[in-house]
């Protein structure tokens, strides 16, 4: 299962790729088990004062094995969907072991991974009805959370390089549509953006990409990823044909018989590391 899978990434990947960029890596079998006989990072929670939401509010971060402050590293900001919060990637994606694999076989830069709640209110659980108006609003009220107090924190208090070529963003579904919308809106501050099976609160491509030369021109790179069994890929499927249409190179890869699921965000967090950061 997982090797069809992955041939067919492959070519999808080789085949929808605008312009020259790297052909993805096939996912190794056990890319998201544990493994006994490698180092291991760390999962860490933080709490950081938050000006947009009056509130202080967690987030998760991981530190790379061998982590330490006499470095400096790059950031991925690791987005939840519209049931989950800061846990849901821990519990059902594992990145830890994701990356703790990919790191032991040197394949991708060591990096922290911060995994915050992008639901920006005051109570941010994902109780009740999830999908409340302002439960949604606050996805995008998240995105002033992010910039203007959850980076600052962590670039003031972790050892990281704070410019855009070391900020990634990327997430799955809500979290998806808000790396797009937050990361396309600030070419200044990501240079690195995915968006796995994204969410109806994804812009529309003109307003995501109102100057796609800019966008072009900046972003080292875009990543948008769906399963095909996902009701949602028209808002992935949409994004790409506007890039292509206006010549922003990036990665639109299609999962055979991906529905909506960690399956497809593993596979994609799994492709992405690898593209990032280099
Ligand atoms: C919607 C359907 C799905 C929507 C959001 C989602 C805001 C998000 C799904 C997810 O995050 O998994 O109509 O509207």
């Amino acid at each position: 299962m997982i090797k069809w899978t992955t041939v067919l990434l492959i070519f999808c990947g080789i085949f929808s790729q605008v312009d020259a960029q790297e052909n993805l890596n096939p996912a190794s079998p056990g890319f998201d088990v544990f493994r006994a006989d490698i180092p291991h990072g760390e999962i860490d929670t933080i709490s950081y004062n938050s000006t947009t939401v009056g509130a202080t509010r967690k987030a998760l971060i991981y530190t790379p094995p061998g982590y330490s402050a006499d470095k400096k590293y790059p950031v991925l900001y690791l987005l939840h969907g519209i049931g989950g919060d800061e846990k849901e990637w821990l519990n059902g994606g594992h990145p830890e072991v994701i990356l703790d694999n990919l790191l032991a076989e040197k394949k991708v830069e060591p990096m922290i991974v911060v995994m915050p709640n992008g639901r920006a209110m005051k109570d941010d659980r994902a109780t009740g009805n999830i999908f409340d108006r302002e439960k949604v609003e606050a996805f995008a009220t998240f995105e002033k959370d992010l910039l203007n107090d959850l980076i600052p924190f962590v670039e003031k208090n972790f050892p990281v390089i704070a410019n855009r070529e070391s900020r990634a963003i990327a997430g799955l579904s809500m979290g998806g549509g808000q790396s797009l919308n937050f990361g396309l809106g600030n070419l200044d501050k990501f240079a690195w953006v995915g968006g796995f099976s994204s969410a109806p609160n994804t812009k529309k491509p003109e307003e995501l990409v109102p100057d796609p030369a800019k966008a072009k021109e900046q972003l080292k790179l875009l990543w948008l990823s769906c399963g095909d069994k996902d009701g949602l890929i028209t808002f992935s499927k949409r994004t790409h044909d506007f890039l292509v249409s206006n010549n922003v190179p990036h990665y639109y890869i299609v999962e055979p018989g991906g529905g909506h699921d960690f399956n497809v965000w593993k596979s994609g967090l799994y492709n992405f590391a690898q593209l990032i950061f280099k």
